[in-house]
């Protein structure tokens, strides 16, 4: 067996320490967006494949047996590549995905399908927004320059914020219900835009606003093709090792 993780997520993070565990022969897979990922008790690479052939050609080269989609929700190009390399490849495949966060009745959110719907359900009279969607998608916000904006990126912006009047906070997750509330009282924050990402790493910031009572502004996570996917690490490892119990 060799087990190729798409990784680059909490769930991903928690599966690679499970499989060095196990003693599994496997490789863990950032695509390099950060530049100083978490260190894994896996032999690592960082970097794309070169598209979906790239990586077929990849799980040629290296044999790999599996691959688990171990990546975030919204990662939805590296899901697809994976979709298709291992039906090019005959590789079984298993995507590890967290159920996405569900509306309770205190939550005050307003669900959008994508990064343009959440521009346009801002209000338009200016106010303090957290931005807390990362850097790839920011520049959409520019349509809307009137606000007081609370940025969060992973690593410093290098380079200009597209924003006239934004505030950037560089800091990794996970995150803390204490930190967020901390975070949206000292700004004054009175709308958040959010993905639905699900899992325990980002959720702090969800609850904070509940408890607050602040508007969030929620994007709907991206609709992906049907495959094989579980909920928790015991399920990819009961799959690696037992594929006939989950039907694989
Ligand atoms: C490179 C690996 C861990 C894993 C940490 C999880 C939790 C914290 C919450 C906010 C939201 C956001 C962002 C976020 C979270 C975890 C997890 C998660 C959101 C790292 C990581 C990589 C990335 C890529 C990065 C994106 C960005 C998104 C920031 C490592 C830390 C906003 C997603 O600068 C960039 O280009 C960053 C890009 C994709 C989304 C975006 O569009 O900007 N994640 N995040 C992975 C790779 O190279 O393959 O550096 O160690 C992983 C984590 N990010 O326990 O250590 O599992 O979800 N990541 C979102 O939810 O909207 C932050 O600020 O409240
Ligand atoms: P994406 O849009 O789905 O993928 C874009 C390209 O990045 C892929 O086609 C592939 O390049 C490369 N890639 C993505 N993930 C990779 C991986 N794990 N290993 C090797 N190459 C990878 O991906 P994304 O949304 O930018 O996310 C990139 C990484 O950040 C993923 O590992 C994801 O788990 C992590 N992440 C993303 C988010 C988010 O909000 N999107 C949040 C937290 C963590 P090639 O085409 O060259 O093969």
């Amino acid at each position: 067996m060799r087990v190729l993780i798409l990784g680059g997520t909490s769930e991903a993070n928690r599966l690679a320490a499970e499989v060095a565990a196990a003693g599994l022969d496997a490789i863990y897979s950032y695509a390099g967006r950060t530049q100083v990922p978490v260190n894994q008790p896996l032999p690592t690479r960082i970097g794309g494949f070169g598209g979906a052939d790239g990586l077929a050609d990849l799980i040629r080269l290296e044999e790999f047996t599996h691959v688990v989609d171990a990546t975030h929700p919204f990662a939805t190009e590296i899901s697809r590549n994976a979709l298709t390399a291992c039906a090019a490849t005959a590789t079984p495949l298993v995507a590890l995905e967290r159920k996405p966060w569900i509306k309770t009745a205190d939550d005050r959110w307003i669900d959008v399908d994508d990064i343009a719907a959440a521009v346009a359900a801002l209000p338009k009279a200016r106010t303090n927004i957290f931005l807390a969607i990362g850097r790839q998608h920011v520049a959409p916000f520019a349509a809307m320059p009137q606000h007081a904006y609370t940025l969060r990126f992973i690593d410093a912006a290098g380079g200009p914020l597209p924003l006239p009047d934004a505030d950037l906070l560089v800091s990794r997750g996970p995150f803390t219900l204490g930190g967020e509330l901390e975070l949206m009282r000292s700004r004054h924050i009175e709308w958040i835009v959010a993905r639905n990402s699900g899992g325990e790493g980002a959720r702090a910031k969800i609850d904070a606003a509940r408890e607050l009572r602040l508007s969030v502004i929620m994007i709907k996570r991206p609709q992906l093709p049907d495959r094989l996917r579980v909920e928790s690490v015991a399920d990819v490892l009961q799959w690696l090792t037992h594929p006939a119990c989950l039907g694989a």
